[in-house]
């Protein structure tokens, strides 16, 4: 059978639908992403400026820069020892640091006046470039909720991370399918794409060059889950600097090494 190491590589995405992290960890963060949009913070120190903020009108995409650091329960599940284990296994690496992370919540259509909230076609290394360009960097994104083809699951163009970096993505778009068209893709090539729907606790792995995006949620209910940054041993910021997305790599408590060969 094939390895979710020969799917990331062949794909340049793999998706781990038995749940990673078990179901109490999910639930407690759960708990924890609530507080933060009700503004509270458990630990007493804020995530860092972030897209959205508590008031916000209810059909924004929630986006929260660095939310383990305000709350012990996203805390515990960002550094839980399964989803460094599986980093490891997917990628080869012997090193795993979580180096940013994004909170996200996308309420479904019909919470609020407009559309549920779309994410652009991106590969995500073009907003990256404080990292050194051989850098092995990638993402875990952690479903905490049902993440049906209803829900506006994150999409995935199989192969793309074997296009280099196109630079022409936009997170922030408010329809992804006619932006997607915009994106011209190397001749010989064909736009596939992959949905990855997941269960809360399963976890999707996409390189940095992958190109995906999300359509509206109509499920009925939030899509929650975390963009955890992971950076492997082959990885070292521009020039060593700490700067804006490497400021905190050297603070465990910011940025937690989950896998340690
Ligand atoms: O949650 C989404 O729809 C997109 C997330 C994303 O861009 C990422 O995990 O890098």
């Amino acid at each position: 059978m094939e390895t979710l190491r020969e799917r990331y590589e062949q794909d340049g995405v793999c998706l781990c639908r038995e749940p990673a992290v078990p179901a109490g960890v999910v639930a407690r963060a759960v708990a924890g992403m609530d507080a933060l949009m009700r503004g509270e913070y458990e630990t007493g120190v804020p995530p860092q400026p972030s897209f959205w903020k508590p008031g916000d009108a209810p059909q924004k995409l929630v986006k929260i820069e660095m939310p383990q650091v305000a709350d012990r329960r996203i805390m515990d599940l960002i550094r839980h020892p399964a989803l460094g284990r599986l980093a490891a296994d997917v990628t080869g690496a012997s090193w795993v640091q979580v180096w940013w992370v994004q909170m996200l919540v996308k309420p479904s259509a019909g919470s609020g006046d407009g559309d549920s909230p779309h994410v652009g076609w991106h590969q995500d290394r073009q907003y990256w470039q404080q990292w050194e360009a051989s850098s092995h960097l990638f993402t875990a994104w952690v479903a905490l909720s049902d993440v049906t083809s209803e829900a506006g699951p994150v999409r995935h163009v199989r192969g793309s991370h074997r296009w280099g970096l196109l630079d022409q993505g936009n997170f922030f778009t408010e329809d992804f399918r006619r932006q997607g068209e915009q994106v011209v893709i190397p001749s010989g090539e064909r736009w596939e794409e992959i949905e990855a729907t997941l269960p809360p606790g399963g976890v999707s792995f996409h390189d940095q060059l992958t190109l995906h995006g999300s359509g509206p949620n109509r499920s009925g209910l939030p899509r929650r889950s975390f963009a955890i940054h992971l950076r492997t041993e082959r990885s070292r910021p521009v020039a060593d600097r700490r700067q804006g997305l490497t400021s905190f790599i050297d603070d465990p408590a910011y940025c937690p090494v989950i896998y340690s060969a």
